[in-house]
């Protein structure tokens, strides 16, 4: 099983070596523990009893890259929803790497509706994976190190076998004084119609875990909780200012592979990919 960061692919660009990593946080997902509970947005088997897929999820770790994805477009021609089409150029780059590229897959974001036929129910999907417990009465998902400061991106269903034991499900990870002041925001919010930004953020802000190190900071923070800016105008500026620094992030599940400096080292998501799909491929 895998939750980590994954830097993926390194390239030289105008003479510098610059990472062109797409992060991103995966688990693996057992696709028939999934149908079994969510029967009405099941996902697609490819007629195997017990197909294998992924969780995509990400944290701010995300955002240098997606600036520089911003700044990739002219003025004008960045996309209406610009995070969307990151993460479906980030899969769809993955899923094109030709050591992988042969094995069917069937790619649901967070975004597609249930009138699309292809919703799923990411949080449902993220704790099956052992990624991060979905706590049913507050309505979020916790990650054990990110706690609430990372989404869902998508989960995609590979036309190959589910290999080994199911993983390990997450254990709960708020404590009481934390649900009762999220569930008070959460009324607020119901209240206000979910537009008042401050009060999202105090919802997000009330519990404690992994607050220090990943709640969103700059320019993702005014992009995800625009108060005093609009997303847009963020975006806009972002076209323009000098890159961010890469993040430097260390690996929870291999630390030997954790990147030592802006180059992150080894493991990437291409190489990750291509192992999953071997792992799980039928011979
Ligand atoms: C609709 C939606 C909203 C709606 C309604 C929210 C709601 N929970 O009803 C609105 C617009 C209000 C909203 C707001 C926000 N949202 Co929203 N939203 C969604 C969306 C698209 C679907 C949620 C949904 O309808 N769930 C269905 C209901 C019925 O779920 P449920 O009651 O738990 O029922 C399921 C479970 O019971 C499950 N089940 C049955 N048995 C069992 C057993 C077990 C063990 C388990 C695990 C599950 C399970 O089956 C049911 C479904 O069939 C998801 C993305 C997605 N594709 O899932 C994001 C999502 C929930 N939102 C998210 C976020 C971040 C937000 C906002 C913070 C956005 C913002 N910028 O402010 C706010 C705050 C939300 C909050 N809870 O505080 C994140 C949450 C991330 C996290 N860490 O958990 C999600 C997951 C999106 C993502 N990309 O990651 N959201």
């Amino acid at each position: 099983m895998f939750h980590c960061f994954i830097p993926a692919t390194t390239s030289k660009q105008e003479g510098t070596k610059t990472n062109t990593a797409l992060p991103t946080h995966l688990g693996s997902i057992q696709v028939s523990e999934y149908n079994a509970l969510i029967k009405r947005y099941s996902l697609n088997t490819f007629d195997r009893a017990d197909p294998f897929g992924v969780v995509v999820g990400s944290t701010k770790v995300f955002w240098p890259y997606f600036s520089r994805y911003i700044r990739s477009f002219d003025e004008g021609s960045v996309p209406k929803d610009p995070v969307d089409s990151f993460y479906q150029k980030v899969v769809s780059d993955v899923l094109n790497l030709s050591e992988i590229s042969g094995v069917s897959n069937e790619v649901r974001y967070d975004w597609n509706t249930p009138r699309s036929g292809l919703f799923v129910h990411v949080q449902t999907a993220g704790h099956l994976a052992g990624f991060a417990f979905y706590d049913q009465e507050v309505g979020w998902s916790c990650h054990p190190t990110f706690g609430l400061w990372f989404v869902y991106r998508a989960v995609i269903i590979f036309d190959a076998d589910w290999m080994g034991p199911s993983p390990t499900l997450p254990e709960p990870v708020f404590d009481e004084q934390t649900k009762q002041e999220m569930k008070k925001w959460t009324e607020v919010a119901n209240s206000e119609r979910w537009q008042v930004r401050s009060t999202r953020l105090k919802l997000r802000d009330a519990c404690p875990i992994g607050k220090d190190q990943y709640r969103y900071h700059g320019d993702c923070l005014s992009f995800f909780f625009p108060i005093e800016e609009s997303s847009a105008e963020v975006i806009a500026r972002v076209r323009l200012s000098q890159a961010d620094p890469l993040y430097v992030v260390s690996c929870e599940c291999e630390p030997s592979a954790g990147p030592a400096s802006e180059e992150f080292s080894s493991t990437t998501l291409e190489q990750r990919a291509i192992r999953t799909a071997q792992q799980h491929s039928p011979p």
